[in-house]
């Protein structure tokens, strides 16, 4: 190769190519050109690589000329790609239209879960009776969960073996009873909530037990509550949920965050009292606790005791879900089989 080759070898390079981009109709076939002029075999290349063979003195000069023409060709096909881009679009945007007012075949829709279900019930029921509803945290302080609702540090529901511990002051709520209390420290009375959620246990699994469930608390703070306040309530409740005739029956019991604590039966609705497999044979069915706030909690929450007075209740989304649809085992309400959840589709 001589050095007066080079100049008039760039010029054939540069004609064919104005001539093949002239004829590109595409990025792709530009792609092609790009590679076949300035890739590792292209022409471009081949030229600087035969550069060896010129005269050292020749060198400079040719290298010059050759990386001007890279650089000048690559800036041409630069213009040229952005306009086929554009182009392409374009031809794009029209042949791509969708028609939106076309109708769409077979969508597969979701359906409410059982437990969300008996939740908006709930939710419906008591915000209907003038009830607020307040959400929060899953992982709570140990202060919140057990240290306010009055359940000391020597307490079995704080050991490892039934509260799962993030670290020696935190935990996963055992009960939705820290929002009560975020509530009652954070509002003066009248004060009426209730506070849907999920809560955690280590419970080992089984057909009615899950270290994961929901539950919904309910609480009222104000001057003059008492007992028969909570009992109208939960009629009202009951009432709603299963309809006329299907009453409370109250049996005590004990739980730290209240006193008097109650276990709170409702009407079996399957056989309306009389007596049947469901309910054992008794006619009532065990739906959930509750009671009056331990004076000491409402203190511990900045509530005047010697003033006010209050109820709560806590019940048990997955029982109530399984009484009602006839779910006999609760593991079916995690396993999101949808063999069994499209079963719910209202
Ligand atoms: C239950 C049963 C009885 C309860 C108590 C409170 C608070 F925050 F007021 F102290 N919240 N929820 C309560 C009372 C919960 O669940 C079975």
């Amino acid at each position: 190769m001589r050095f007066m080759g080079i100049k008039e070898r760039i010029a054939e390079i540069r004609e064919t190519m104005t001539q093949e981009m002239r004829e590109a109709t595409s990025t792709q076939a530009l792609d092609e050109i790009r590679v076949r002029l300035l890739g590792k075999k292209g022409d471009l290349t081949a030229l600087l690589r035969g550069m060896g063979q010129l005269a050292p003195e020749e060198r400079p000069k040719a290298g010059a000329m050759i990386n001007e023409a890279r650089e000048k060709f690559a800036e041409m096909l630069e213009a040229k790609a952005s306009e086929l881009k554009a182009r392409e679009q374009e031809i794009a945007l029209q042949q791509e239209t969708i028609d939106v007012t076309q109708p769409v075949k077979n969508v597969p829709i979701g359906a409410a879960h059982p437990i969300n279900l008996v939740m908006n019930e709930l939710v419906d029921c008591f915000t209907g009776m003038g009830f607020e509803v307040l959400e929060g945290p899953e992982v709570e302080l140990d202060h919140y969960n057990f240290e306010l609702m009055n359940i000391p540090k020597n307490h079995p529901a704080r050991d490892a073996q039934d509260t799962f511990y993030v670290d020696d002051n935190i935990v996963l709520r055992t009960h939705t009873s820290p929002m009560q209390a975020r509530a009652m420290l954070s509002r003066k009375p009248p004060i009426r909530v209730i506070c849907p959620g999920r809560v955690y246990r280590a419970d080992e699994v089984d057909a009615t037990h899950s270290p994961v469930f929901h539950q919904m608390e309910g609480l009222v703070v104000d001057k003059d509550v008492n007992m028969a306040d909570l009992r109208g309530t939960l009629n009202a409740f009951a009432r709603r949920l299963y309809g006329e005739g299907i009453t409370t029956r109250f049996r005590p019991s004990f739980f730290p965050f209240t006193e008097p604590s109650t276990e709170v039966d409702l009407t079996c609705s399957a056989c309306h009292g009389k007596g049947c497999r469901i309910c054992k044979g008794t006619g009532w069915i065990e739906v959930l606790g509750a009671g009056m706030v331990n004076p000491r909690v409402l203190e511990m929450c900045g509530i005047d005791s010697s003033v006010y007075s209050g109820f709560a209740f806590g019940i048990g989304l997955e029982r109530i879900a399984m009484l009602r649809y006839g779910i006999s085992d609760m593991r079916l309400l995690y396993e999101g089989d949808v063999r069994f959840l499209s079963q719910f589709r209202k």
